[in-house]
């Protein structure tokens, strides 16, 4: 999917580097190289003072040029409804839509309009690993349409503790970073690597990790487990290290990707065993509170790190979600 070079190593990805807007210059070098449009990269300076000149004529073109068009994934992920939201927030999106396709649509469209410096809006979310190959912002969001910096929680079927108390505990001890997952998605995506093999270094390189979630559990034998999960790539890294450990212990694991809502009245219905992207409690919240009396919540996995919002390039010459132009 992605032409882009190794960026060196994958220390800090996810919010902080959204945030402090690292990775910027890697991919500036890249783009060099590979650009074959060479008169219009010649130093960084000439760069910064052709996108400024650029940016003053073109910013109030941004949102004809974008065809009033947040370009957005599938329908049922929670970000778009939170899109759908931030359009009845904020008065200039009046005139704007929603449009619904998939992560990897998604990303080839915001690929193909940073390729040409073109402006565009994308449902953009952390952990993910476009912060590490792309230089992006999330526009502000002071209506806070897309809710706050949030939690990650681990759901299990009823009756799970009693079935498999191997694999609940395991999952009830089940803990991580926003840089692990991104570390693997990141060699899932952008390396081209097997999302098991991805998931088996990190595993590798995390032992400690792994045994603080495993010690004194006891192994099983053959018992199949059922994980099920959304269809993007912070889930697909997620459950393959995850598929990974159990197996480890002697399950047989199966992972099966669905659209979201699915995923919880999956567990709720005893459909599946577990779910371990549950986007609390603003993403998915609505999904949550349908099926809360009849799933077990293990709590959070991951603490305080997960983020949405309106995701542009850096070389856009806005700030704001009420910087789009009505
Ligand atoms: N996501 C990734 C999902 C949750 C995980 C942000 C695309 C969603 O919006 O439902």
């Amino acid at each position: 999917m992605m032409k882009l070079k190794r960026m060196g190593t994958v220390t800090s990805l996810g919010l902080i580097l959204a945030a402090t807007g690292c990775g910027a210059e890697d991919e500036g070098e890249d783009a060099d190289v590979e650009s074959d449009n060479g008169d219009a990269e010649e130093t960084e300076e000439d760069d910064a003072d052709s996108a400024d000149d650029a940016d003053s004529e073109a910013s109030s073109n941004y949102a004809e040029e974008m065809d009033y068009t947040i370009t957005g994934i599938d329908g049922g992920a929670g970000i778009m409804q939170s899109a759908e939201q931030a359009i009845e927030d904020y008065d200039n999106l009046d005139d704007w839509t929603l449009q619904s396709s998939s992560e990897a649509a998604m990303i080839t469209e915001m690929e193909e309009a940073i390729e040409n410096e073109e402006p565009i809006v994308v449902t953009g979310w952390d952990p993910h690993w476009k912060f590490a190959a792309h230089d992006l912002k999330y526009l502000d969001d002071p209506e806070l349409s897309f809710g706050e910096p949030e939690d990650i929680d681990t759901l299990v079927r009823e009756g799970l503790q009693d079935d498999a108390p191997e694999a609940y505990e395991i999952l009830d001890n089940f803990e991580w970073t926003a840089d692990d997952m991104a570390e693997i998605m990141y060699d899932i995506v952008v390396e081209d690597i097997d999302e098991f093999e991805a998931a088996q270094s990190w595993i590798d390189d995390n032992e400690d990790v792994i045994n603080s979630w495993t010690e004194g559990v006891d192994e099983v034998d053959g018992e199949t487990f059922e994980i099920i999960h959304g269809p993007w790539d912070s889930d697909l890294s997620a459950v393959s290290m995850m598929s990974i450990v159990l197996e480890d212990q002697g399950y047989d694991v199966d992972l099966n990707s669905v659209e979201a809502n699915y995923m919880y009245t999956a567990v709720a219905d005893d459909d599946a065993d577990a779910m371990i992207q549950a986007w609390l409690p603003h993403t998915h919240g609505a999904y949550y509170e349908d099926v809360e009396d009849d799933v077990e919540n293990l709590g959070h996995n991951m603490e305080g790190e997960a983020a949405l919002g309106l995701v542009v390039p850096e070389y856009m010459d806005i700030d704001s979600i009420e910087d789009l132009q009505e």
